[in-house]
């Protein structure tokens, strides 16, 4: 077996393949960009070498730099992960040509499945059902329309050399056709710098359902089991499901064996994967073939107890196949469900920030969790969005999906925005339940998964206070136990005391009173929790970063972040940001220097003096606003207003003087 393998990619994959080695007994050299250095990929390595900037096409995108260090380092192959150098044919050959092993098929095997009309005609010999249509050279117009005719209509438009949806458009009747064609090879000239097309006929709400292979260097080939990838989201796998539901044995094998046929018609080596649509009526066709290990693989290696980078790397070397076609047995069922910086609620736009706290859920055989971020990393823009992928394992779907379920109510980020939620609202779906699935379930479910919150703006404001106070007593504690005056509240017994607490969630302010209620003989200590009119009575217990409440005689378990003001709330795979809002006095140095600035960029929205007045220090004079949050601008010492440069309504600059005040008598020394 190898000794050293040269991981060339980043993340949880680079971390997956790392585990797997090491378990092997072989040594792992990560590669890494300036700003992936304190990333877990280098920590978890045995060393580690700096490809370049952060960029992938100065860093994990530079095939040569990554030769250059594998042949520096001793490392005997490579393993590419997915995406980056994965399918790259340059890079597979450079490899070879450098005495390396590239931990992939040949470069010839990701050639032939790189043009969708060749793959076709490939598969199409080798007897792998294809959707009926046409596939030929010939790109004439009219050659195209006459087999348009043929095909039948609603009919399919692909880039030849388009994938992952990428240059296609539906053809809903031949009057469309003409226009169809022109804008399709006009978009695909322009993406792939390839206009040709070929025409498949439209199927309605088809499955996604893939098969795993695996192929020796010795011409054996066997297949483990399927995946349903139906639940994207503009082609992007959401969710993934080892096996598919509702997928007869036969079909399965029959699948299987197709797909066996399909990676030896290419002399394919290693892990693959090839993709059919399945038809509502249990027919299959082949889409296309992924020649490289899929994210989605642990779903697979769950079910079948199987370590598919053991796989890869043992076949690698040249070792047969692990287990023959009969010995792969299929167990229970596993979902995956990929959790990304992403805010579903404006349009799953990607997000970025830090990962200031994160918890994962507790691994066993039924919880999986692959990641290659630890809590305070950062999110960037420059790599992939997905934070972690979380695998869940039981005997029956039903259980699967409960399990899942809990595991994402176990997964606690704050700091980026992510789709947790969203998968959790996905998973308990009724449709998802009953495993009605297709590749239009999101679109066609929208409603169902943006659920209403499920605790009320006052449950949330009420249980924050709560959060807040118990954190603010548990660091008082800590200060003051050995202080004789930590006893102070035995006589203030049967007394109350009252603060007020700002609370901003969302875009509003809340002023909320707390009255505590001081120990009653036999009933608990509580909060009398007051919002405008109501009333809420609160008892809650802080246990480390979960809070133990009992809101109007409803007891609740919910954890909480704090993060200097801020609080974030994790109940049921939800989680709430609130901020305990506290008015800027002034900025104190802006103070000390008696400057009545801005202190940031914003707008003001509330002038509280006139030029003449006289003024105390601490006064509030001018309201700003900016992040929609509220700063109050105080007199820094008495004195008089003696111009106001700023009306209510206009916006100021940070450092722009607001008004001038001077100051009475001796006072005016400190300026
Ligand atoms: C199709 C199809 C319906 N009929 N081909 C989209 C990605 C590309 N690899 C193939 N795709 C499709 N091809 C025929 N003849 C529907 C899709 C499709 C899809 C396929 C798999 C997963 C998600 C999808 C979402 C939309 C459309």
């Amino acid at each position: 077996m190898f000794n050293k393998i040269l991981i060339a990619n980043r993340g949880e994959i680079a971390c997956r393949v790392i585990q797997t080695a090491h378990k092997m007994g072989i040594r792992c050299v990560a590669v890494h960009s300036e700003a992936d250095i304190n990333a877990r990929h280098v920590a978890m390595a045995d060393e580690a070498f700096l490809l370049g900037p952060a960029a992938s096409s100065e860093s994990y995108l530079r095939g040569d730099k990554i030769i250059d260090i594998a042949l520096r380092s001793g490392a005997q192959a490579i393993h590419p992960g997915y995406g980056f150098l994965s399918e790259n044919t340059q890079f597979a050959d450079a490899c070879a040509s450098n005495g390396l092993v590239f931990i992939g098929p040949p470069a010839s095997a990701i050639a032939a499945m790189g043009s969708k009309s060749a793959a076709k005609t490939i598969m199409e010999k080798a007897g792998v059902p294809l959707v009926p249509g046409y596939h030929g050279a010939n790109q004439d117009p009219s050659q195209l329309r006459t087999e348009a005719l043929k095909c039948g209509f609603p009919l399919l438009l692909k880039a030849v050399a388009g994938g992952g949806g990428k240059g296609m458009r539906v053809v809903n009747q031949l009057s469309e056709f003409d226009d169809a064609l022109a804008a399709a090879k006009r978009e695909a000239s322009n993406a792939f710098g390839n206009p040709d097309m070929l025409i498949e006929r439209y199927l309605l709400q088809p499955r996604h359902v893939e098969i795993q292979v695996f192929c020796d260097s010795h011409g054996q080939g066997v297949y483990l089991a399927e995946r349903d990838c139906s639940i994207q989201r503009r082609h992007q796998k959401v969710l993934e499901e080892a096996p598919a539901p509702n997928l007869s044995d036969a079909t399965r094998q029959a699948m299987g064996e197709a797909a066996v046929k399909a990676a030896q018609a290419i002399q394919y080596v290693g892990a693959g994967t090839v993709e059919f649509l399945y038809a509502s009526d249990g027919e299959f066709f082949f889409m296309e073939m992924n020649t490289r290990l899929q994210v989605e693989h642990p779903v697979t290696e769950m079910i079948t107890g199987q370590d598919l980078v053991e796989w890869q790397l043992r076949i690698a070397y040249g070792a047969p196949l692990p287990l023959l076609q009969s010995q792969i047995r299929l167990h229970g069922h596993a979902i995956e469900a990929r959790i990304y910086a992403e805010d579903p609620e404006h349009d799953f736009l990607p997000a970025t920030g830090t990962l200031s706290y994160l918890k994962t859920p507790l691994e066993s055989r039924h919880v999986r969790v692959d990641t290659g971020v630890i809590e305070g990393d950062e999110v960037s823009m420059h790599y992939d969005p997905m934070i972690a992928k979380l695998i869940v394992w039981d005997e029956t779907r039903e259980q699967a999906i409960n399990r899942m379920q809990q595991a994402l109510e176990h997964y606690r980020i704050s700091g980026v925005t992510t789709n947790i939620r969203f998968l959790h609202a996905l998973v308990d779906s009724q449709p998802f339940r009953q495993a009605e699935l297709d590749t239009g379930f999101i679109e066609q479910h929208q409603a169902l998964l943006s659920p209403p919150p499920k605790l009320s703006q006052a449950q949330v404001l009420v249980l924050a206070a709560g959060f807040f106070l118990q954190a603010q007593a548990v660091a008082h504690h800590a200060s003051t136990q050995l202080s004789p005056f930590a006893q102070q509240n035995n006589w203030r017994l049967n007394t109350a005391y009252r603060r007020i607490l700002p609370l901003m969630l969302g875009e509003q302010l809340h002023q909320l009173t707390i009255v505590h209620q001081l120990t009653i003989v036999h009933q608990p200590q509580h909060d009398d929790i007051h919002i405008g009119e109501q009333v809420y009575q609160l008892h809650a217990e802080l246990v480390g970063d979960c809070l133990h409440a009992t809101l109007d005689g409803h007891s609740i378990r919910l954890h909480g972040a704090l993060n200097d003001r801020q609080l974030t709330l994790f109940y049921q795979g939800e989680s709430y940001v609130c901020q305990h809002y506290q008015e800027q006095f002034g900025q104190q140095d802006h103070s000390a220097a008696g400057g009545l600035t801005a202190p940031m960029n914003g707008a003001v929205v509330a002038v509280m003096v006139a030029k003449g007045d006289v003024v105390q220090a601490g006064q509030t004079l001018v309201i700003m606003e900016a992040m929609k949050m509220e700063h109050a601008i105080k007199a820094p010492f008495d004195g008089v207003v003696e111009a106001i440069y700023f009306n209510e309504g206009e916006l100021v600059a940070d450092g722009a003087e607001l008004l001038a005040i001077s100051a009475t008598e001796q006072e005016a020394v400190s300026l």
